[in-house]
């Protein structure tokens, strides 16, 4: 299928080349690099002209291929280059469409050998409707964590250092984080320890750089909680684990329900802590082909209730996880 240079726009890109070129991807196949670089240039500007925060809300009409439905959106924590398992995650619950919207809650890439093409899906998605695809940054769409944990030696593979470096510019653009239906909080990683933040300042992060050490926007990226109250440093050395009471803290200054948030893998794929306000996702199953987990994914309809679906693992051509790591990545925990 050949395109205009003017058909990498939001909302121009035909449903038929995504289909087309997942279609390829399943087969081990790549698209042209012309294709990927105007795609990855597209998406940039696109994502620089946004805010930090997403505000995304419930359809008002339920998926077309199951309109039997409520009306929903559908979030996804880490899915980290597992691509046979993002087509059945699709298989199960549907394309994204404007009435079958997901979030893609950060860390698309790494771990996984079939990163290049998870990330190309999403964005393909993004810009065939930049309203059926959400995505929000993780701490592995990073210029630190892609050279150690393989995103880096697979783009360099599969494409070459100035793809490379575009996808480090698009993934610096990525908003922070999201709120569904003006109630449900998400980032991938949590939220700050700092008492005051409110979403206004999540709103004004400015973004087009690698998360400075220390700043919020490192915290959403890198938080995880903890099950008893106060803030204490990470064990990841970077961003902190904060207690059911700053969870409870930062949802009632900001009006908020509910935390949603990924960056752990959890057995069940999904776990509730902080007397239900925190939620965990993640969406890999059996990730790192070790961990023997399931992977989950949340609906949220207008009631704003998390309601879970449970998936196991499917088989991936025999590419391990960290085919492609060049440096020690393999070697330290998982
Ligand atoms: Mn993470």
């Amino acid at each position: 299928m050949e395109l205009e240079t003017s058909q990498f726009e939001p909302g121009k890109l035909p449903r038929e080349f995504v289909l087309a070129a997942m279609d390829h991807f399943k087969d081990q196949k790549l698209i042209h690099k012309r294709y990927v670089a105007r795609l990855l240039l597209s998406c940039r500007k696109y994502y620089e002209s946004i805010s930090s925060l997403t505000e995304i809300n419930i359809p008002t009409d339920p998926p077309e291929h199951d309109p039997t439905t409520e009306p929903r959106v559908t979030v996804c924590g880490d899915t980290h280059g597992q691509y046979y398992d993002v087509l059945n995650i699709f298989e199960m619950n549907g394309h994204p469409s404007a009435t079958n919207p997901y979030l893609f809650n950060g860390d698309f890439v790494d771990r996984g050998s079939f990163s290049v093409e998870v990330i190309l899906t999403y964005l393909l998605w993004k810009l065939h409707d930049p309203a059926c695809i959400y995505l929000s940054r993780g701490n592995h769409e990073t210029k630190n964590m892609n050279k150690i944990y393989g995103f880096e030696g697979e783009v360099k593979t599969k494409y070459d250092d100035q793809i490379f470096e575009l996808f480090l510019e698009v993934f610096s653009y990525l908003p922070l984080a999201a709120v569904i239906g003006k109630s449900v909080f998400v980032a991938h990683g949590g939220i700050s320890t700092n008492e005051k933040v409110m979403l206004d300042d999540i709103r004004k992060i400015k973004r087009g750089i690698e998360p400075p050490e220390t700043s919020l926007m490192s915290d959403l990226l890198w938080s995880d909680p903890q099950p008893f109250p106060g803030k204490s440093p990470s064990k990841r050395g970077v961003g902190f684990a904060f207690g059911p009471d700053i969870t409870e803290h930062f949802l009632e200054r900001n009006g908020l329900s509910l935390l949603v948030r990924s960056h752990e893998v959890k057995e069940d794929g999904y776990l509730i802590e902080h007397g239900g306000k925190t939620i965990t996702i993640f969406s890999a199953p059996n990730y790192c082909d070790t961990m023997g987990n399931k992977g989950a994914f949340i609906h949220f309809d207008k009631t704003l209730k998390p309601n879970f679906t449970q998936f196991t693992s499917v088989p991936h051509p025999d590419v391990k996880p960290m085919a492609y790591s060049a440096g020690m990545g393999g070697l330290f925990g998982l």
